[in-house]
């Protein structure tokens, strides 16, 4: 059902049709709704909202990728549904392979995203045929291409589970995490955490690195604004912003 336009939470609601679309369509996991609900909870306490934190960490996430040998965007289903046209965007921009990689793997969702992808402009998607797999993680999850994941040096993993966020931790990648709570192992085990929706962080990364292109960002400041960059600080200010942002809005 379409929510009025005038509704006051009219792009939350917007969302929601979305994924419970793409769970009738057979796209988004069930427990995809499950996820998303959580999302939602952390957004809320946000005001729904980029706050500067997160938009420093989208920047951070922005120059990570522009200096990246072969960075790789990681998509699952609920991505998939909620910024089909931003994934693509932001391959094209970097030149970035994009892989499906599902923790409820079957090869009728795969081929189901993978279509959809195409249908918004992706050239290329890797995963429907994984010739890989993560060292240490046991289920389907592990399945990825070489072509991938295995070749990534810089990783972009919106809504990841935690176990995977850190076996590609342990390969040695840079990680950079769309998640909106902070508190979640794939928060923690990042590089670049960005507690943002994936609806307004994709759009502010390419964002990101079309200033780099058009103010010509040097490269000597780009490596020292990500050396100046602490993750887990970032995040714990995340989390009193949360309180402070609850608290003025009571
Ligand atoms: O499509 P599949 O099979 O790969 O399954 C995908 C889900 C998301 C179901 C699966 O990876 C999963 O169960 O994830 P988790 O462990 O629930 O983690 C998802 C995280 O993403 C949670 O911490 C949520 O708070 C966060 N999240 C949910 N929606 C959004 C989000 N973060 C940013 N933007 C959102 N829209």
């Amino acid at each position: 059902m379409q929510p009025p336009k005038s509704h006051p939470r009219y792009e939350s609601l917007m969302k929601r049709e979305k994924i419970l679309e793409g769970i009738k369509e057979g796209i988004v996991a069930e427990a995809g709704l499950i996820a998303h609900g959580r999302g939602e909870a952390f957004d809320y306490l946000l005001g729904e909202k980029t706050i500067p934190e997160a938009d420093l960490a989208e920047k951070i996430a922005a120059y990570h990728l522009i200096l990246a040998e072969y960075p790789v965007i990681s998509v699952n289903g609920n991505t998939t549904v909620l910024v089909p046209d931003d994934i693509v965007k932001l391959s094209e921009l970097l030149n970035a392979k994009i892989e499906i990689n599902l923790f409820y793997r079957s090869e009728e969702r795969m081929r189901k995203i993978a279509d959809i992808l195409r249908k918004h402009g992706a050239k290329r998607v890797l995963g429907e045929k994984p010739d890989s797999k993560i060292p240490g993680l046991e289920h389907s999850r592990a399945l990825c291409t070489n072509e991938g994941t295995i070749k990534a040096d810089v990783i972009l993993i919106p809504l990841e589970d935690g176990d995977r966020a850190m076996a590609l931790k342990n390969m040695g990648k840079t990680i950079i995490a769309i998640d909106l709570n902070p508190l979640s192992r794939t928060s923690k085990a990042s590089d670049v955490t960005i507690v943002d929706d994936v609806v307004r962080a994709l759009p502010r990364i390419t964002h990101h690195i079309k200033s780099v292109k058009e103010e010509k960002t040097s490269k000597k400041v780009i490596k020292k604004e990500i050396a100046a960059f602490d993750n887990t600080k970032n995040l714990s200010k995340i989390l009193e912003r949360m309180q402070t942002e609850a608290i003025s809005r009571f």
